[in-house]
C-alpha cells in the first residue's frame, strides 16, 4: 500500500518559506505568509502578552502545567466572547452563546465544520471566490459539500457586491455561508457597512447560516469594536431565524501565532426562555464530544496569556494599543508602497494598495511578475498576487516598490 501512495505538491505557503531559507540574497523580503513583522523585519512579542506571562509566572497558583477544562479555559472563552460581541450582547444572549477554546481558527473551523456535519450534513457551505486556501480543505475532510459565491472582481479590483447578494439569494434555503468578518484573505477588500446590512438582511430571508471566520479582529481599523461590526449585526438580525457560527483567532491580533489560541462559538436562535435553556446545554454537550474525541483537552500555555490579558483591565488597554501599533504601521506602509509606485511612475493605478485593509493586498500582479519578482529581485508574494504588507518596513519598502516597477515594465 504505501508504495502506491501519490506524493502531493508542497503546500504553497509554506513552500515560499522553504525557499527564503535556501535563499541567500540581500535584500530579501518576504511578503509570503501573514504574520506581522516590526519595522526591522522580526516577529514581534505584544508588550501586553510580555506583561501576561510575567503575571503568570508570578502566581505560582496559574503556573503550573495541569489539563484545562474540555471546553478550555473559562477566563478566555468568556473574555473571547465579549471581544468579539461586545459586552452589552454577551451580557443580554449570554444563555444563547455556546463558547469553546479551539487549536486557534483552524481548530474552531474544524469543530464547525464536525458540528455541521454531525446535523447539517446536507447543507452546502459556501466560500468567497477566492478564499483561505484551507477553507476548502477543512469543510470538505468532513464530508462537507462546497460551493463559492462572487466576491472579488480582478478588472476593477472591487468586490462583485451585486452578484455577491444574488448568490446569497439563490442559495437552497439553509445553506451555510462563510464570511470574513473582516480583513478578508487574501484580497484585503470588505463589504461596506451597508453592504453587510443588505447581505446579513438576506441571509435572514433565506434561513441560512452565517460561519463568520474572525482571524483579523482588530486589524482592520485597529480598533476590536469596529472591527466586529459584521459579526455583531449577523448576531441581531438573526435572532430568530438561524444560528451564528463564529470561529475566533487570536494568532494575529495578540501575536500568538504558534501557541493556537482560539475559540468556537455557538449563537443559538432566541425561541425563548424555556428552549434557549435546553438547547444550550446541548449544543455545548455536542462540542464537548468533538473536543474530547480529538484533542482531549486544548493547549493551556497561550490561553492562559490571552486569558490573562483579557481578565486585567490595565492588560487588555495595553494590547489594544498594541493592536494601533500594528494596523498603523502596516496603514504607513500601505501609504509607503503606493507613494513611492506613482513617484517611480509604474503604470497601472496603485490606490487599491491604500483602500484595502488587514494583513494583505491583493497587489494585481500577475503569476509570471510575481515569479520574476522571486527570481531576479529576491521578492517573495503568494503566485496569486496577494502580498502580506506586514512584510514592509521602512528599510525594504522602496526597494520593494523598485522591484514591483521592473517587473511590470517588463
Ligand atoms: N481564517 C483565515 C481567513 C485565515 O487567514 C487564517 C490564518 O491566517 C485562519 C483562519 C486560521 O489561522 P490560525 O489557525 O493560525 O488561527
Ligand atoms: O494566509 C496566510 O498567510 C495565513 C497564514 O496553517 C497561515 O493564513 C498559513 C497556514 C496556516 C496558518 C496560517
Amino acid at each position: 500500500v504505501l508504495n502506491e501512495i501519490p506524493e502531493l505538491p508542497a503546500d504553497a505557503l509554506f513552500g515560499i518559506k522553504q525557499r527564503i531559507a535556501a535563499d541567500d540574497r540581500t535584500p530579501l523580503v518576504d511578503l509570503g505568509i501573514g504574520a506581522y513583522r516590526d519595522d526591522e523585519g522580526k516577529p514581534w512579542i505584544l508588550p501586553a502578552v510580555r506583561a501576561a506571562e510575567a503575571k503568570i509566572h508570578a502566581d505560582t497558583h496559574t503556573y503550573n502545567h495541569e489539563y484545562l477544562p474540555i471546553g478550555g479555559l473559562p477566563a478566555l472563552t468568556r473574555g473571547a466572547a465579549r471581544v468579539l460581541f461586545g459586552d452589552d450582547l454577551a451580557d443580554e444572549s449570554s444563555e444563547r452563546i455556546v463558547s469553546v477554546q479551539s487549536i486557534s481558527g483552524t481548530g474552531a473551523l474544524h469543530i464547525a465544520a464536525k458540528f455541521l456535519a454531525s446535523f447539517f450534513p446536507e447543507r452546502t457551505v459556501y466560500l468567497s471566490d477566492p478564499t483561505w486556501a484551507n477553507h476548502k480543505a477543512i469543510f470538505e475532510a468532513q464530508g462537507m459539500r462546497t460551493a463559492t459565491y462572487p466576491y472579488w472582481d480582478a478588472a476593477t479590483k472591487s468586490l462583485r457586491f451585486a452578484e455577491y447578494l444574488a448568490a446569497v439569494k439563490e442559495a437552497p434555503e439553509g445553506s451555510v455561508f462563510v464570511l470574513h468578518a473582516c480583513a478578508h484573505n487574501p484580497t484585503g477588500l470588505d463589504p461596506t457597512q451597508e453592504q453587510w446590512e443588505q447581505l446579513v438582511q438576506a441571509i435572514a430571508e433565506s434561513g441560512h447560516i452565517a460561519l463568520f471566520d474572525s482571524a483579523y479582529q482588530g486589524f482592520a481599523s485597529g480598533s476590536l469594536d469596529k472591527d466586529a461590526f459584521a459579526v455583531r449585526l449577523g448576531v441581531e438580525k438573526l435572532r430568530h431565524s438561524s444560528p451564528v457560527l463564529v470561529c475566533q483567532s487570536f494568532a494575529k491580533n495578540a501575536g500568538m501565532y504558534g501557541e493556537r489560541v482560539g475559540c468556537f462559538h455557538l449563537v443559538i436562535p432566541d425561541q425563548g426562555e424555556e428552549t434557549n435553556a435546553t438547547v444550550a446545554p446541548a449544543v455545548r454537550s455536542q462540542l464537548q464530544r468533538i473536543v474530547r474525541s480529538e484533542v482531549s483537552n486544548p493547549p493551556a500555555y497561550g490561553a492562559k496569556i490571552v486569558g490573562t490579558i483579557l481578565d486585567d483591565p490595565v492588560l487588555t488597554n495595553q494590547w489594544h494599543d498594541d493592536m494601533v501599533t500594528m494596523a498603523s504601521r502596516i496603514g504607513e506602509m500601505r501609504r509607503a508602497l503606493r507613494d513611492k509606485l506613482v513617484e517611480l511612475k509604474t503604470p497601472g493605478n496603485w490606490d487599491h494598495i491604500v483602500g484595502q485593509c488587514g494583513m494583505f493586498s491583493f497587489t494585481g500582479l500577475s503569476p509570471a511578475m510575481v515569479k520574476r519578482l522571486e527570481e531576479e529581485h529576491a521578492v517573495y508574494l503568494v503566485s496569486s498576487g496577494r502580498a502580506s504588507i506586514a512584510g514592509l518596513n521602512a528599510g525594504n519598502v522602496e526597494y520593494v516598490a523598485r522591484a514591483f516597477d521592473e517587473v511590470v515594465r517588463f
